[in-house]
C-alpha cells in the first residue's frame, strides 16, 4: 500500500506516522508514505495557496491550482488516476468496512484541507471519496488522514504480526471486544473471572462471546442492530433488558 498525502503540513504527517506498528511496516516495506507539500505547487510570487471566497463569508479558501498540480504530480508518478479521499466533515462517516475495502487499493491519495475548505472546482475534478471521521469539527484534514491511514494500514497483509491479528477484534461481526485480564490474578481486590483460569477453551469462548454481546448492548446498542446473532442470543438480550428494567423499577 502506498499512501500519498497532499497537505500544507507535511512534517505533521511524517512525524505522526513514523512510530510503532505503522513505522515498522514502513521500514519493512509493507507500506510507503509520502507527504506532498501543496505549497510547493503554488507558482506565484509569495507561494500563496489561499484566497477570499467569492460571495463573501468568513475565512479563506485553498485555491484550485496548487491542489491540482500537487495531485497531477502524484498521478503522473504512479501512471494513472488514483483513488483520492478528501477529508471533510461533509463526507460519509468512516468505519471498519471502509477501512477493509480501501486496504485493497495499491495507492491511496489523501487530500487535506485547511482554512474554510478548498475551491469546489478542483474537488469535482480529482476527488473520488468524501470522508469524515465523525460529527465534530477539526481545524484540518491531517489528523483524519492519519486516523484513516492507521486503520487502513492494519488491514494490509503483513502490517500486523499474527498475534496482533486484524479481524477478531472490535467490530468483527459488529460486536465490541470482550474484557481482558493479565497478571496478577487479583488486583485492588478484583479477581480475574474464574472461567479464564479454568483452561476450558469451549467455556472461555462462550463467556467471551456473551461478554461481547452484553458490552455491545450496553455501550453501542446502535451496533447491535447490525450484529449477526443466533435466535438464542437475541432471546438472551431480551431477558437481560427485561432484567435491567426490573432493576431500574426497584430503585
Ligand atoms: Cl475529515 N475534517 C475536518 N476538518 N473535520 C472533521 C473531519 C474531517 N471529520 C470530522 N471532523
Amino acid at each position: 500500500m502506498n499512501f500519498h498525502v497532499l497537505t500544507l503540513f507535511p512534517e505533521m504527517i511524517l512525524q505522526g506516522m513514523n512510530t510503532s506498528i505503522i513505522g515498522r511496516a514502513i521500514a519493512n516495506g509493507y507500506l510507503s508514505l509520502e507527504a506532498v507539500n501543496i505549497r510547493d505547487y503554488a507558482f506565484n510570487k509569495h507561494q500563496k495557496v489561499d484566497d477570499y471566497p467569492y460571495g463573501g463569508g468568513a475565512g479563506m479558501l485553498m485555491q484550485a491550482e496548487p491542489v491540482y498540480l500537487a495531485w497531477e504530480a502524484v498521478a503522473r508518478r504512479i501512471g494513472r488516476r488514483p483513488r483520492v479521499v478528501y477529508l471533510t466533515p461533509q463526507g460519509s462517516v468512516f468505519n471498519q468496512s471502509m477501512a477493509r475495502e480501501m486496504a485493497k487499493e495499491e495507492d491511496l491519495v489523501f487530500l487535506c484541507g485547511h482554512y474554510e475548505g478548498i475551491d469546489e472546482r478542483v474537488l469535482e475534478e480529482i476527488v473520488t471519496d468524501y470522508v469524515s471521521i465523525g460529527d465534530y469539527v477539526l481545524t484540518g484534514g491531517e489528523l483524519p488522514a492519519m486516523v484513516m491511514m492507521d486503520s487502513v494500514a492494519r488491514m494490509v497483509p503483513g502490517v500486523l504480526s499474527n498475534h496482533e491479528s486484524g479481524e477478531t477484534e472490535s467490530f468483527a461481526g459488529n460486536l465490541l471486544e470482550y474484557p481482558q485480564y493479565s497478571r496478577p490474578e487479583e488486583w485492588h481486590g478484583k479477581k480475574v473471572p474464574e472461567v479464564l483460569l479454568s483452561g476450558h477453551h469451549a467455556n472461555i469462548e462462550k463467556w467471551r462471546r456473551e461478554q461481547s454481546i452484553l458490552r455491545t448492548a450496553k455501550r453501542r446498542p446502535d451496533l447491535l442492530k447490525k450484529a449477526e446473532l443466533t435466535n438464542k442470543e437475541w432471546n438472551e438480550i431480551r431477558q437481560w433488558k427485561k432484567q435491567q428494567k426490573t432493576d431500574a423499577d426497584q430503585e
